[in-house]
């Protein structure tokens, strides 16, 4: 499809799902053989198997809040926002989440509230979480707004309900930016898709905050900048291996150790890669390829999926794939609500 057409809208999250959904299996595992991948995702089509539903996580979870409060509010209201993670988590407390945030969820459901940012600012003593749970439910503020500066404003807010740390909502406005661009049709450059993403990150992370906690962390001076570009060198080599790419971009529950991870896998299995089977379209190589890494799959998959999906569009993913994971076909009507709203707004509605 074209430029932010519809199949690239249920792509893009019906995709997240799946990474999140199939990445389950693997979270946590320090070393997955690409058999043991392929195994796990050739027995997503065989039914008579009866290996029934994979359940979504956290993720997957959270995403559906986002989703739900920017239809419902026609936009971003942080409110409303909040009290559906709040009535999410308890709800549903078991969907995997990190250990501190849930923290941040339980006062988050206090009727006393005043502040809703103010549970994930008191978040390892005060500095904020810098976890990928911000950026792992970024994908559909890119879903929601047309405008570049919408994108980056709300995701970095919706974020910061749970992670106050510039380390953890800078990672949701790179994976928001990484989908809006994909959207647009600019994967088919990828040399200009990361050079458009090292421009952005540089202004986004021009602020005293991201300086702030850059030092305190020892991370460089601006850490997204910094992954692009090792990205950037990554893409220039003929030959990566997946232990390098854990060693140089990291495989980890951070959002820096995580959400350039998901793009690289994007733009690494853009084309056919020996490692991976030659029936294998591109996004079914984005999900297998991000499993390998192992470390936190379920959430890189989930993000590389959004990238890849946005890109690759609804007709690239498996029917099988989409039977068995839970929230799949609920993620499909929700793209198409989203187009909808997404177009209303740029028609200055
Ligand atoms: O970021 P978050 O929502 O976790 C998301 C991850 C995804 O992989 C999901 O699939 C799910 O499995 O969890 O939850 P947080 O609790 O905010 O952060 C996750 C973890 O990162 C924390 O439990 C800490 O181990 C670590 N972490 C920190 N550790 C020390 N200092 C995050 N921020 C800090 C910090 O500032
Ligand atoms: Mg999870
Ligand atoms: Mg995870």
């Amino acid at each position: 499809g074209g430029p932010a057409s519809l199949s690239r809208f249920r792509g893009a999250l019906v995709a997240a799902v799946l990474g999140d959904c199939v990445g389950g299996e693997f979270e946590g595992a320090e070393e997955v053989p690409m058999e043991s991948v392929l195994q796990h995702l050739n027995s997503l089509d065989d039914e008579t198997k009866g290996n029934g539903i994979l359940e979504y996580s956290d993720d997957t979870a959270m995403a559906r809040c986002v989703v739900q409060s920017l239809l419902t509010r026609t936009g971003f209201d942080e409110q409303d926002m909040a009290r559906r993670f709040a009535k999410e988590y308890s709800t549903s407390p078991g969907r995997g989440y990190g250990s501190g945030v849930v923290q941040v969820l339980k006062k988050l459901s206090s009727p006393q509230l005043s502040d809703v940012y103010q549970p994930a600012r008191d978040q390892f003593n005060g500095r904020g979480s810098f976890g990928n749970g911000g950026a792992m439910r970024a994908a559909p503020f890119a879903l929601a707004f047309p405008d570049l500066s919408d994108v980056k404003r709300f995701a970095r807010l919706g974020a910061m309900l749970t992670h106050s740390c510039s380390l953890g909502y800078n990672g949701a406005v790179l994976q928001a930016l990484a989908v809006h661009l994909s959207l647009q049709g600019a994967l088919d450059l990828p040399q200009q898709f990361i050079s458009r993403l090292i421009t952005e990150m540089e202004e986004v992370e021009d602020d005293e905050a991201t300086r702030n906690d850059a030092r305190i962390l020892k991370e460089a001076e601006k850490p997204f900048c910094e992954r692009l570009h090792r990205i950037r060198d990554l893409m220039d080599r003929s030959k990566v291996s997946i232990e390098e790419v854990i060693f140089e971009l990291g495989n980890g529950i951070a959002a820096l150790h995580s959400v350039p991870t998901a793009i690289f896998c994007v733009l690494h299995c853009l084309q056919p890669r020996d490692c991976l089977p030659e029936n294998y379209g591109g996004l079914e190589r984005t999900v297998a390829y991000s499993l390998a890494l192992g470390g936190d799959t379920d959430t890189i998959a989930c993000m590389a999926g959004a990238i890849a999906g946005a890109h690759y569009g609804i007709e690239a993913i498996p029917q099988s794939w989409m039977r068995c994971c839970e929230g799949a076909e609920d993620a499909d009507l929700n793209a198409e609500r989203l187009h909808m709203l997404y177009h209303q707004s740029s028609q200055g509605g």
